[in-house]
């Protein structure tokens, strides 16, 4: 995988709002908010997107995805619910070639998306 901005994050080479991290994944403040708390959870290991992952990967997915709602807990999103997506590619509309998990609350939002 090449390097991304999301590598110089984990590397601390670039500020970010870190709001959870441990041996395995890193959350942070998206740099343009879509929502009043918009924030993505990355794992630290270099994986291209949900469609790159392999078997092995499995335990790492659950854990972004209990940190993910741990995090909105911690954000006040339980009550008023939140959306968590990840976009994969061209046509998914992924920019950043590292896995991401966005997490979007704190207003309603709409469906189907865009
Ligand atoms: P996606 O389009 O799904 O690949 O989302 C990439 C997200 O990454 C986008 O919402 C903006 C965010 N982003 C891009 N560069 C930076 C950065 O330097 N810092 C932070 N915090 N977020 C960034």
């Amino acid at each position: 995988m090449s390097e991304t901005i999301f590598s110089k994050i984990l590397r601390k080479e670039i500020p970010a709002t870190v709001l959870y991290e441990d041996d395995l994944v890193m959350a942070f403040q998206d740099i343009h908010p879509q929502a009043p708390v918009h924030f993505l959870v990355i794992p630290k290991q270099p994986i291209v997107s949900l469609d790159s992952i392999s078997g092995d990967d499995r335990g790492l997915l659950g854990h972004l995805q209990w940190v993910a709602s741990k995090v909105a807990r911690e954000q006040g999103l339980s009550e008023g619910g939140y959306r968590v997506v990840t976009n994969i590619g061209s046509h998914g509309g992924q920019s950043v070639s590292h896995l991401h998990y966005h997490v979007l609350g704190g207003r309603p939002m709409a469906w189907p998306p865009g």
